[in-house]
């Protein structure tokens, strides 16, 4: 018999291996160990599970791709960048999940996504794998058309490893619909094919989805929703703590607004902004989705109640809940304490593992609700397939009808959460929920499969 004392050396010791294997890719090490260290009771529990080679399997890529990416800019002077697509794992169904855009980006950092995406994915109880690609291409600054011929040269390399039941891209950081266009333009053109299905995140007039640009901050606020929900609480009068100012961060601000919360911050890679009144949604969708401009602007037009805090971090803020809606690592061990110390209920992470592990560790310690981000960010990615959905379909559904899934799917993962840490001893515990619940679904899936 496996105990979880023999089920955790055995864990540790494939922590290990997979370190001196991808050597100087922290954030991939980061988002392995913070998977494989809440595994140990489900392989003692389930003897299946501790198959050799099972968790080897799904700790290693199936296919990674890196290539160049030339292009010119306006002025004709050429640029190579780096372009990747980590197909992670097809157990669920094609490999599904964003492209990044940022100078950030290396082989590392899409490997760290493309693994979260695994769990992600399968806690939506959809059909869809797990990848993630992009580049290390900087759209701040560049001109519609650099950025078209960008994408353009991105796709003349990319397409070959896409499709409908391939691997199905969409946006993250940097890639949003304007991106989404021109890369759908290329492979319609390269490929003499109208494949709808093989990009979401696509305008709803060619074949996106209603709801597709909302759904990952309305899904997170649903999700802090129901966290708060299973305390006897809900949003209605907290004050929300959000950082980030692009997709992700727009839609969480405009659903606390609907739900009758007051979000106080927004931020950018420059400051934050602390608005006393609460975020103007509609000033916050000028500066940043029409004019493509900074969160400092925000400050300069909503008047008196608004100030711009150069380089600071929105975590000093008070807040009863946060949305930390930026990017890897921003919330920190020392920004916890400042949360905790200013009485924070809950965190839901809209972006992809924005808290440290020692910042997840003071939250759970100080009794604070933590929605991990492969739970509570999940609603993006379930909409895309959603989007899929009515695309095999040739057909569109409502706003409403969209909604009415998304906050269905929300609830489920929330539940599905919930009852499994409870199922494992651990109430509450909704990183060590959500990473058993995920890695059920797609070891179930491998272990059906065969060792492939
Ligand atoms: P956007 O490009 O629309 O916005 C990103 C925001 O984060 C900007 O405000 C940006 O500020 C800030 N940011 C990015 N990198 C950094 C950095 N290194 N330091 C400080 N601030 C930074 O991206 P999204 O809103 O789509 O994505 C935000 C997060 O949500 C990411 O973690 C992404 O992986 C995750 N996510 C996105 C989903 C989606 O559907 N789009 C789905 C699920 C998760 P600046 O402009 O100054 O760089
Ligand atoms: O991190 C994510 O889940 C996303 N960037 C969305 C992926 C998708 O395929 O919609």
């Amino acid at each position: 018999m496996t105990t979880r004392d023999d089920s955790k050396t055995r864990l540790d010791a494939l922590r290990v291996e997979i370190e001196r294997r991808n050597p100087a890719q922290p954030e991939f090490h980061q988002a392995v160990h913070e998977v494989l260290e809440t595994l140990a009771p489900v392989l003692a529990a389930r003897p299946e599970y501790a198959e050799p080679g099972l968790v080897e399997r799904l700790c290693e890529p199936e296919r990674q791709i890196i290539f160049r990416v030339p292009w010119q800019d306006d002025q004709g002077r050429v640029h190579v960048n780096r372009g990747f697509r980590v197909e992670f794992n097809s157990a669920l169904g094609p490999y599904k999940g964003g492209l990044r855009f940022h100078p950030s980006v290396n082989l590392g950092i899409v490997k760290f996504l493309g693994f979260e995406q695994v769990f992600k994915n399968a806690l939506t109880g959809l059909g869809i794998g797990g990848g993630k690609g992009g580049s290390d291409f900087d759209p701040r600054g560049r001109s519609d058309a650099e950025v078209m011929r960008f994408c353009q040269s991105f796709m003349t390399e990319l397409y070959r490893h896409i499709g409908e039941h391939t691997d199905v891209p969409a946006g993250d950081i940097g890639v949003g619909g304007r991106e989404i266009g021109y890369l759908f333009g290329q492979y319609r053109r390269i490929t003499n094919r109208w494949e709808a299905g093989v990009l979401t995140g696509k305008g709803t007039g060619w074949g996106g989805s209603a709801i597709r640009p909302e759904a990952t901050g309305y899904g997170s606020v649903l999700f802090a929703a129901a966290m708060l929900r299973e305390r006897g609480e809900d949003l209605e009068g907290q004050t929300a703590v959000v950082s980030g100012s692009g997709n992700v961060a727009v839609y969480t601000v405009e659903k606390l607004l609907a739900l009758g919360a007051n979000p106080v911050t927004c931020s950018d890679s420059s400051g934050y902004v602390v608005d006393d009144k609460g975020i103007d949604v509609d000033l916050l969708k000028q500066v940043k989705e029409v004019e493509r401009g900074r969160i400092s602007e925000y400050a300069e037009r909503r008047g008196a109640s608004a100030r711009f805090v150069p380089g600071g971090r929105v975590w000093e803020v008070p807040g009863d809940i946060a949305l930390p809606s930026a990017t890897q690592n921003e919330l920190g061990e020392d920004d916890a304490a400042a949360l905790v110390r200013n009485g924070v209920k809950a965190v839901a992470e809209g972006a992809n593992m924005p808290t440290t592990p020692d910042a997840v560790r003071l939250f759970q310690q100080a009794g604070v609700a933590f929605g991990p981000g492969k739970a509570a960010n999940a609603g993006g990615v379930a909409v895309s397939a959603l989007e899929m959905a009515q695309n095999h379909a040739r057909t569109a559904w409502t706003p409403n009808r969209v909604e009415e899934e998304l906050a269905r799917i929300m609830n489920d993962i929330h539940t599905t959460c919930h009852e499994t840490a409870a199922r494992y001893g651990v109430p509450g515990d909704y990183v060590t929920g959500a990473n058993i619940a995920g890695f059920e679904r797609v070891a179930d899936a491998m272990l059906a499969q065969g060792v492939i």
